[in-house]
């Protein structure tokens, strides 16, 4: 595979293909495991994981990529293989998530800003020794009666953009992902509130990657869909998620980035590809649309593996059944009666 920048990102976002967001730190693998009843250890989270990247058919036709926790970009599957090669043998790329979290933000309450610059140039040559190609940071945007503040839109952006410009110097493809956030104690947290706050986050985000030299071809960007909030008591038509998303993404990304590959962010797995489905439907757009998916391409599978090594044929059927409706959404040929085929 060529080594451009460029080329990276294309094939990241591969004609109705996505990512497989399988990046959950430590924290985040215990809580999905402690729901199911296991221990996460390290060799529950690889079996876990090889599982999934086991899953012929959905790797093959419909993962153009997979963001790895670092521990999993150095472990071996069961029978020695490493488990980069596995991912890379089914034709995707490997990434890896670098950021260090989202941490209290001084003078606030409830923001935060993500960690994880210093060491950061030193580490992603570590990661692209290891194979990985592309990487992840993750920013998070509350909503709420008095957030977000400039100060945490910008330096969130900022941090982004620093991280993204050191990636591109190491070879590495940056998924840059500012994510509005739709969970939340706020009842004003309305569609058109997430449509304001996602507009001015992704504008500065692009005034930041400007000003830090990123080489805007070779970058992914991973955004929030425009939904209401989870508490705000609302629901919002699939059409105008789709529509407000469009318009907000036209508004805001430059078409010489060549793809936006979504988070689903508390959404339900159908909702999720519901969504992204009605958009590439009916729009026509710059950028390829598709997921980039943690929670909405796993959960199903994580339930039908529930630890439980006579399990797996099981939590691979999961999976592949929600990466095959998400490579269809991408391509908006998508309708509800897929799920049932
Ligand atoms: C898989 O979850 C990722 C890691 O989260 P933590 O750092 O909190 O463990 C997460 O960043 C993910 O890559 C994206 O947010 C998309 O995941 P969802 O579940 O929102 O599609």
């Amino acid at each position: 595979m060529s080594e451009r920048l460029e080329d990276i990102a294309i094939a990241m976002v591969a004609e109705g293909q996505g990512i497989l967001a399988a990046d959950e730190s430590t924290g985040t693998i215990k809580k999905r495991f402690d729901s199911i009843n296991v221990e996460s250890t390290e060799d529950s989270r690889r079996d876990y994981r090889e599982m999934l990247f086991r899953s012929e058919e959905a790797m093959n036709n419909h993962i153009s990529g997979v963001i790895l926790f670092e521990e999993t970009l150095y472990q071996k599957a069961a029978d020695g293989t490493p488990l980069v090669d596995l991912i890379k043998a089914a034709g995707a790329v490997p990434g890896i998530k670098v950021d260090k979290g989202a941490q209290d933000l001084s003078g606030t309450s409830i923001e935060k800003v993500t960690e994880g610059l210093d060491g950061l140039r030193g580490r992603l040559n570590d990661y692209y020794e290891a194979g990985a190609r592309f990487a992840k940071w993750r920013a998070v945007i509350t909503i709420s009666e008095n957030t977000p503040s400039w100060n945490c839109i910008k330096a969130n952006a900022h941090a982004l953009a620093r991280y993204a410009a050191l990636c591109q110097e190491a070879g590495i493809v940056p998924i840059v992902e500012p994510e509005v956030l739709m969970d939340g104690e706020n009842s004003g947290h309305s569609i058109e509130r997430c449509h304001e706050v996602t507009e001015w986050a992704l504008k500065t985000q692009f005034n930041e990657l400007h000003d830090a030299g990123v080489n805007l071809e070779g970058m992914v960007l991973k955004p929030n869909m425009i939904v209401p909030g989870q508490s705000s008591g609302s629901k919002a038509s699939v059409e105008e998620v789709a529509e407000r998303t469009v318009k907000c993404l036209k508004d805001c990304v430059p078409s010489s980035v060549p793809g936006i590959a979504f988070l689903s962010g508390g959404q339900s797995d159908e909702e999720a590809t519901a969504h992204l489905a009605a958009m590439n439907a009916a729009y026509d757009m710059p950028w390829k649309l598709t997921f980039s998916y943690g929670r909405a391409l796993q959960a199903a599978c994580l339930k039908a593996w529930s630890g439980k090594s006579e399990n797996v044929a099981a939590g691979q059927a999961a999976f592949t059944h929600r990466a095959k409706m998400n490579g269809m959404a991408a391509l908006g040929t998508w309708t509800k009666a897929s799920e049932a085929a």
